[in-house]
């Protein structure tokens, strides 16, 4: 752990060399008691999960596929804005090594204007409590373009594809860690995400563009105008009328 200096998050790590998924990994520890903090992380998914249940693809060795189990004491509602931490984490972890990327809002990291990273953050409780969440961080490190599938290629790269050379996923891992540790106590102890979001507003890829929102089969058309202290997207339709989306079950394309 020679990149880490967190109190907590990643005290403890567990590593696979392959497993289904980090994310239900994690899950099933967390429901086996496993404390906030604890790390799983796996050099292969062989059912990696996005959301709404598509797929991760997650090849051997060459990714940072890890998720983090967290039992805050929060509202349900805003489980949510984890993502928005774990964002404002993996992008500041990247810059911290000379990496500029954007923030696709809600849950995508953009390597010039290709996915590299996906967070999946799912919750186990109820409608007033929060058991646990386990935040699942998905990053394309040191992938081959030809080790991903053909449907996709056109939207997805990784670092070293980008960069031309390979990168420390250990230092990745990292300062991944650090930042996300800062944030989520901030979070915990103001009760606000101010910080993460300014990092998700200041590296936006959507603000200032037309995009396609997409809900439950529905799409429509709008201006990305800004993100709420609270980790909304605001949008503009074209008579003006500005609305909050809540990034539940939307999916988001640039156009
Ligand atoms: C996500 O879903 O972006 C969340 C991905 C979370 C993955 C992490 S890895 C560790 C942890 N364990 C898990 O099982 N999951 C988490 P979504 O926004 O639904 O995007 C999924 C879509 O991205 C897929 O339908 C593909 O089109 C595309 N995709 C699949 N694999 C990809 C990859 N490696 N890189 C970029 N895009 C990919």
């Amino acid at each position: 752990k020679p990149f880490l200096n967190t109190k907590n998050i990643g005290k403890k790590i567990i590593h696979f060399d392959s497993i289904n998924s980090t994310n239900i990994k994690g899950k099933a520890l967390a429901d086996n008691g496993e404390e906030e903090g604890v790390v799983v992380i796996a050099e292969e998914q062989t059912g990696g999960k996005g959301r709404l249940g598509r797929n991760w693809v997650s090849p051997k060795g060459k990714g940072i596929w890890m998720s983090i189990i967290l039992r805050p004491n929060i509202d349900p509602m805003d489980a949510t804005k984890i993502t928005q931490i774990a964002a404002a984490s993996v992008y500041t972890g990247l810059e911290e090594i000379g990496i500029e990327s954007h923030i696709k809002w809600p849950n995508d990291i953009v390597l010039n204007g290709k996915k590299i990273c996906g967070i999946l953050t799912e919750m186990s409780g109820e409608m007033i409590k929060i058991n646990y969440l386990v935040v699942g961080i998905g990053i394309n490190a040191n992938i081959d373009y030809n080790d991903f599938p053909k449907e996709v290629r056109e939207k997805a790269t990784s670092i070293k594809e980008e960069l031309g050379k390979e990168v420390s996923r250990k230092q990745i891992i990292g300062n991944i860690l650090n930042n996300f540790e800062k944030l989520y106590n901030e979070f915990l102890e103001k009760g606000n995400i101010e910080s993460s979001i300014k990092i998700c507003r200041d590296r936006s890829i959507l603000i200032g563009k037309k995009i396609k929102i997409i809900s439950k089969g529905k799409e429509i058309e709008r201006l990305a105008v800004d993100i709420t202290d609270t980790g909304e997207l605001i949008v503009k339709d074209n008579l003006g009328e500005i609305t909050k989306i809540i990034s539940g079950e939307v999916s988001v394309r640039g156009i």
